[in-house]
């Protein structure tokens, strides 16, 4: 063997062992991230116990729901079925109803300042409502997609799908502050209805029972919580797309698309 052969050998020998180690290490770094996954998931993850259930109209597509006063209001969507609602206090019954102009289909709703606040997916709109008459006092524009809408005592919040969450001035719209949402890394896209508990915003990811738990100061997500016991998805449309927290009482309750029931739940740690 020349010595140009030799060295090409010892060449292809180090070449080989080097994938080898490199695909080793892959593979390993591969089983320890997913472990990682699965260990941080299985830490950070809490699951809901009900603690009643309140009748729901299976019919509404429910995009965004509140409780003020232990009233229920509800924002539903679909182009041609779009609506506001409001129930009487703790209870199912319908008390109050106004349908949206067939081109708009309504998304996220929040109260804020004495007024409800409706989102619409992608005309751009924002209602402005009167709280007790349902009238329109303003409308808003923005840019982009309107998902889920929430509120604290300074800013509206909204989401649009991707994994931002938007800080507005809610008598301009203007944009103050976004965060972006990661876990593991990644981005926790998808994120839909809105709720503030305490200094947490809670959103619900579009097609899945999972409720992401994010810190509204920094944006890191703290918690997850697991409705896949409650849960009454059977196809793509049904999800879970309603949070609703009564501050006053401390009381969560959850529903979804077509859902049967608004759940109030406790959350327990694991
Ligand atoms: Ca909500």
């Amino acid at each position: 063997m020349t010595s140009t052969c030799k060295f090409l050998s010892a060449l292809f020998f180090f070449t080989r062992l080097l994938s080898i180690i490199k695909s080793r290490v892959y593979i390993v770094s591969l089983f320890v991230f997913f472990l990682n996954v699965f260990h941080s998931y299985a830490q950070e993850t809490v699951i809901p116990e009900i603690i009643r259930k309140i009748p729901h109209d299976s019919k509404a597509f429910t995009q965004g729901l509140i409780v003020d006063e232990g009233i229920f209001y509800e924002s539903t969507g679909l182009y041609g079925n779009s609506s506001l609602r409001k129930y009487n206090k703790h209870s199912e019954k319908l008390i109050k109803k106004i349908s949206l102009e067939d081109k708009f289909f309504a998304e996220g709703l929040t109260l804020f300042n004495g007024r409800l606040y409706q989102l619409t997916w992608k005309s751009g709109v924002m209602f402005i409502y009167d709280k007790t008459t349902f009238e329109i006092i303003e409308s808003l524009s923005y840019n982009g997609e309107g998902w889920g809408l929430t509120s604290n005592n300074k800013y509206l919040v909204m989401s649009d799908g991707s994994n931002i969450l938007k800080f507005r001035d809610p008598s301009t719209l203007r944009v103050i502050r976004s965060i972006a949402i990661t876990y593991n890394g990644l981005p926790v896209n998808n994120l839909n209805e809105l709720e503030f508990v305490g200094n947490e915003i809670w959103a619900n990811i579009w097609k899945s029972d999972l409720v992401a738990c994010i810190d509204s100061t920094t944006g890191e997500l703290v918690r997850w919580i697991d409705f896949s016991s409650i849960s009454e998805r059977n196809g793509a449309e049904d999800v879970l797309n309603g949070i609703a927290y009564d501050k006053v009482e401390d009381r969560i309750f959850v529903t979804g698309k077509f859902w049967n029931s608004i759940y109030e739940v406790s959350i327990q740690e694991q």
